[in-house]
């Protein structure tokens, strides 16, 4: 049916604060890869042996098709389903920010890595088993219209604040031992904004779920926690098949579980896991700061809803460089 008239979007009207809120954050925060000197730390990358430099490109080879998924088929999902104007507005800042995360490991690799090895990472990442099942599996729900558009919700904050978090694991680790700090600026400015979205999602799903008759809430956190187990499943197999040459995969597998449970808080749910910020390796924990969390920021603006209390960086510990700068 055609339409006989189109709706401007008036910011003067906005029935949720918290679209308003989270636009105003994004923006804030906005920041472009090509703004850090990634060239400064070549001394710290030369002193890595093959097996760890191996370790740095495949977990942003990951990185970069999960990125790829969430700026193509993944936000351009969730604007299928938006009960606002000023949702679709967020979620477009969203969908070009995935854009921008995904290009910056490009920008990693072209300093760190030469063609060749650029060739063969990208290679690795568009057939690497674990990798690509985690890949298609939530694309391919991205893309099937019959897909309950909540179950999309899930599937996002699973990828954003769960799957992304056994590559995070090798920058926020250097960064701990104070190498490769440029590639880790990038990776905090990442994570900043993953932080931001997987709340936003996690938000939106928890006023949807309130739409829903008890038992309809009851198949559907079924459904989250099965798909949760199915996903650390896989997980585990491709967190071996990353860190097991350089002794890392416990440590990572403790991290992703601590993850998994903030992915749960963002959907308003129970952990599932015992693992807590007590239990991650303290020079990882260091990388992601501690002192603040979106909660302080989402609660300001106050509705009931239970928002995840997930870290993020101080925008004082956000320092973009100058390309001059030594
Ligand atoms: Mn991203
Ligand atoms: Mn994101």
């Amino acid at each position: 049916m055609a339409l006989k008239k189109y709706k401007a979007i008036n910011w003067n009207e906005v029935s949720d604060m918290i679209d308003k809120a989270t636009w105003e954050k994004l923006t804030e925060q906005f920041w472009l890869d090509t703004r850090i000197p990634v060239s400064n730390d070549m001394d710290d990358w030369r002193k890595l042996d093959d097996d760890h430099r191996w370790v740095v490109s495949h977990v942003f080879g990951g990185l970069t098709l999960l990125d790829t998924v969430q700026s193509e088929a993944g936000l351009t999902a969730l604007k299928e389903d938006v009960k606002t104007p000023h949702e679709t507005a967020v979620l477009n800042n969203i969908q070009f920010m995935e854009s921008v995360h995904a290009k910056s490991y490009s920008t990693i690799f072209s300093t760190l890595n030469s063609a060749e090895e650029i060739h063969e990472i990208f290679h690795w990442s568009d057939s690497e088993e674990f990798l690509q099942n985690k890949a298609v599996r939530i694309a391919n729900l991205y893309l099937d219209d019959s897909v309950n558009p909540l179950k999309k919700k899930i599937a996002n904050v699973f990828l954003e604040t769960f799957l992304f978090y056994s590559g995070f694991y090798t920058p926020l680790y250097y960064l701990g031992h104070n190498q490769l700090n440029n590639v880790a600026e990038i990776i905090k400015l990442i994570l900043r904004d993953e932080s931001v979205h997987g709340t936003y999602i996690g938000y939106k799903f928890q006023v949807g779920m309130h739409d829903l008759t008890e038992k309809q809430q009851q198949d559907m956190k079924d459904w989250m926690y099965d798909f949760l187990y199915e996903l650390y499943d896989n997980e585990e197999k491709y967190t071996h098949t990353l860190y097991d040459t350089v002794g890392w995969t416990d440590d990572v597998l403790t991290f992703i579980r601590y993850n998994a449970n903030k992915a749960l808080m963002n959907l308003g749910q129970e952990p599932l896991f015992p693992d807590t910020s007590s239990d991650v390796n303290p020079v990882v924990m260091n990388g992601i700061s501690t002192t603040t969390s979106n909660h302080d920021f989402f609660s300001q603006v106050g509705n009931g809803y239970r928002l995840g209390a997930v870290e993020a960086m101080h925008d004082n510990d956000y320092h973009v460089k100058d390309p001059n700068e030594k």
